[in-house]
């Protein structure tokens, strides 16, 4: 439905009077922005409504994403955008003398997530809603999102996310729909008077589970799908329990805080709970709407119902739906079990061992004691299935329960019809190597589903000037279609496009020098190269390298002044899980490098190292657009996927990468010519494991420039790092290098030596940053999305099915 922007001023106008009294002249940003925001929820809740009728009266099909984390960053303009009324909303605000984009600014990032797989699922959820797919996201609604970096002395200080301080414009409180979920205490089983077993609970704590709802708007197409998240509060039934203000608090607690990956021990129970709490309460109310709306037998659940497992967290998917099909449906084991696998699939995202998820038997017999005896009896049927069919050996090592251990990430193979990786090379790895075993016992589960973005965000959103160039230079249509932006080749010997793309960078570097300024007080030349690491901090993603490539070009200009090189301005953006301790030891490290050489008067300008504070989906935003070069140096083999390399590419920074993840699709996208490659393939990165041939010390040894930069560490070179420096060097030196960094040092200099070069020929660079947009396309998770409902989830699009409202 278009917008009248008279219509839209003067409803805005009117909603502030009601809401607050107010005329507008006298009203805060914060004030109008949340009148906005109730105007944007208003014109999608009839076609919400409609579209969820609309699955129930044609009974169709639809894919539940439970997923642990959900990372969508501010949510107006992509609202506005995918409504259609973008460009109206903008121009009508302009006439009242506001700016959308720094009304955009007041709201609160929604930072649900960790980094790359939070973000995706919720680039997911808008492509799920954009391509008309009937699908719901289904997780946790923190009280606090991942925490806020400030950077003290260069050490990362944490402080609480408060993003529900001002309340949250965008979700709907949904009472009646609450469930309960039941946690601790024994459970036994009894037989009943026809001669059944059933589980007796004893002692269990109840938990309250409250759904917050938010819309998923579609692209233009009337369809707005549900991300429920689920809020932990006290039944009724069990005030009487909770009398100590304490005793409230615990409970309380389960939903208060994200854990921030590579969390401590002592967290652990509370993490275990979580994960069950949002299954279980996602799983029941899905199995409560089928029953109400559907009306079909429960034995035919699988016909209408997909759930995915988003990495292990949800694992828990397989017994709690085995639980209600027995517990409660009294199906037998057998068709439950049937049931649950058809219903199921699952996504790794990691080969990192440490992130394979395990739970200790004593810790999840205490927590979720029914779900235990449940894994158990999948466990004891899956060995007795397999060990007629496979090696006793192989059996043993797939099996659930192993070594005092529950493994997540076998439950979650063997209770489900599908397992994939996230990047073509990460997907092999899993069959050849980290899931090997489990791809001789189910080859057919097994398959390839490489990430995407959501490419409407990250370049209409965030890039208007590229996304002007765009139309101009090939019509609108790749707006819709990402496809279209390979259009694009046909003018990559077109000067003229080739500039104005070009300026377009130049006012996107232009605008982020201003911020770097603003936030930092770091003064940035927006004709400097701008190189750019942004994600979480990581010692495989070898932030490290990076700095020591920086160290190297410090010392070569102070010992040789006149050296001729590009200046260029390092960017980083990353946190710490605040465990971490080796990742805040390099945040440290580069702070004081920063500091040494931003305020060296040799150095100038010549190079610039500033490391932006509290990376989120919003300084993304400011960052990607005014990126030169892309750094994803991850050690081979280490990256699943990757995606900030995706929005990167579609926002022309040329990518300077490892064969990792991703990296090796967008070099077969763009061509060798059009990225800089350096570095071990994952296959020699595994000869070394299996030779156990490398040696950090014969590296620094036997070459010079190393030698001279990881000297930097500890003879006072870098001031303030007297203990960092050290621990930097010995992980290098004492323990090996554990991502060989010093093995890739001399590729990844050489590769930086001909990017140096390249941005000296501007045409040349141009170009090479056009072929990267025209070739984004493929990387949309319009596209992914379209697969996972295509070969997974089994599910129908149905686009613009909602009868226009006018
Ligand atoms: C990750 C991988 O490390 C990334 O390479 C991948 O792109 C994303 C999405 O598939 O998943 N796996 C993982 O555990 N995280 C990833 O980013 N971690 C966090 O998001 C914290």
């Amino acid at each position: 439905m278009a917008l009248d922007k008279e219509i839209f001023k003067e409803e805005l106008k009117q909603r502030l009077r009601e809401n607050y009294a107010m005329e507008l002249e006298d009203a805060s940003e914060q004030e109008i922005f949340y009148t906005l925001g109730a105007l944007v929820k208003a014109r999608y809740s009839d076609a919400w409504r409609d579209t969820w009728k609309y699955y129930v009266d044609k009974n169709k099909k639809q894919v539940y994403y439970f997923s642990i984390e959900f990372l969508p960053g501010r949510m107006l303009k992509s609202n506005l955008l995918n409504l259609g009324i973008l460009d109206t909303a903008r121009e009508a605000l302009t006439d009242l003398g506001i700016h959308l984009d720094d009304l955009a600014e007041v709201e609160k990032d929604m930072a649900l997530g960790n980094g790359g797989l939070g973000r995706l699922a919720s680039c997911f959820m808008d492509s799920i809603a954009s391509g008309g797919f009937p699908g719901n996201g289904n997780g946790i609604r923190y009280d606090y999102g991942l925490f806020k970096q400030r950077f003290v002395d260069g050490y990362q200080v944490e402080l609480p996310d408060e993003w529900l301080q001002s309340g949250n414009i965008w979700e709907v409180r949904r009472e009646s729909k609450a469930v309960d979920v039941r946690v601790g205490g024994h459970v036994y089983l009894a037989e009943t008077n026809d001669g059944k077993l059933k589980p007796v609970y004893e002692n269990e704590r109840v938990l309250r589970a409250v759904p917050y709802d938010t819309g998923m708007v579609g692209y233009e197409n009337n369809v707005v799908n549900t991300l429920r998240l689920w809020a932990v509060e006290i039944p009724d039934s069990e005030e009487d329990k909770y009398q100590s203000i304490q005793g409230r608090r615990e409970l309380e607690d389960l939903t208060a805080v994200l854990y921030p990956d590579d969390s401590n021990e002592q967290g652990r129970l509370i993490r275990l709970t979580q994960e069950y709490f949002f299954v279980s309460a996602g799983i029941q109310s899905i199995i409560r709407h089928y029953k109400k709306w559907f009306q079909k037998p429960i034995s035919k659940l699988s016909e209408y119902v997909s759930i995915h497992i988003n990495d292990t967290h949800p694992a828990l998917c397989v017994p709690e739906m085995m639980r209600i099909l027995i517990d409660e449906e009294e199906l037998s084991w057998e068709q439950a079990w049937d049931i649950t696998v058809k219903v199921m699939s699952y996504t790794n995202h990691t080969i990192m061992a440490e992130a394979l998820e395990k739970w200790s038997i004593d810790l999840m017999q205490r927590t979720l004691p029914r779900m235990y005896q449940i894994m158990e009896e999948i466990d004891a049927r899956y060995v007795q299935t397999m060990q007629e069919l496979h090696p006793h050996d192989l059996v043993e090592r797939t099996r659930i329960i192993r070594n005092g251990q529950v493994h997540m990430a076998h439950l979650s193979i063997i209770g489900s019809h599908s397992t994939n990786g996230v990047a073509k090379l990460h997907s092999d790895l899993l069959k050849s190597v980290v899931l090997h075993d489990f791809y001789i016992i189910y080859p057919d589960r097994f398959n390839n589903k490489t990430n995407g973005i959501a490419q409407r965000r990250w370049s209409q959103i965030v890039n208007e000037p590229m996304s002007n160039v765009l139309d101009e230079t090939i019509g609108k249509t790749w707006r819709q279609d990402s496809g279209d932006l390979k259009l694009l080749r046909n003018y990559q010997s077109d000067q003229a496009v080739l500039e104005k793309l070009a300026e377009a960078k130049k006012i996107n570097k232009q605008k982020l020098a201003d911020y770097i300024l603003g936030t930092t007080d770091i003064e940035v030349s927006a004709d400097a190269i701008f190189d750019v690491q942004i994600k979480r901090l990581h010692a495989y993603k070898r932030q490290l390298l990076n700095l020591l490539h920086i160290i190297k070009l410090y010392q070569d200009l102070k010992e040789n002044p006149s050296l001729e090189m590009q200046k260029r301005v390092f960017i980083f953006g990353a946190k710490a899980a605040p465990s971490y301790h080796y990742a805040k030891v390099i945040i440290k490290c580069i702070n004081e490098t920063a500091n040494l050489i931003n305020n060296d008067p040799d150095i100038k300008d010549r190079i610039k190292i500033v490391f932006l504070p509290n990376y989120n989906v919003s300084l993304a935003e400011k960052i990607i657009p005014a990126a030169d070069v892309s750094e994803q140096i991850s050690l081979a083999s280490k990256e699943a996927s990757g995606t900030s390399n995706m929005k990167l590419m579609l926002n022309g920074a040329i990518t300077l990468a490892t064969l990792d993840g991703a990296n090796v699709e967008i070099r077969d996208a763009v061509g060798d010519d059009n990225i800089y490659i350096f570095g071990l393939t994952e296959k020699e990165v595994y000869e070394y494991y299996e030779n156990q041939e490398y040696s950090a010390q014969r590296l620094y040894d036997e070459n010079a420039v190393i030698r001279r930069v990881l000297n930097a560490f500890i003879d006072g070179t870098i001031p303030n790092i007297v203990y960092e420096g050290r621990e930097i060097f010995d992980s290098l030196i004492k323990y090996n290098d554990e991502y060989f960094l010093l093995r890739d040092f001399d590729s990844y200099v050489e590769a930086q030596e001909e990017i140096d070069k390249a941005y000296g020929d501007q045409t040349f660079w141009q170009k090479m940053s056009l072929i990267n947009i025209a070739n984004a396309g493929r990387f949309s998770s319009d596209e992914t999305v379209s697969r996972y409902a295509e070969d997974i989830w089994k599910i129908e699009s149905k686009d613009s099915f909602v009868t226009e409202k006018g």
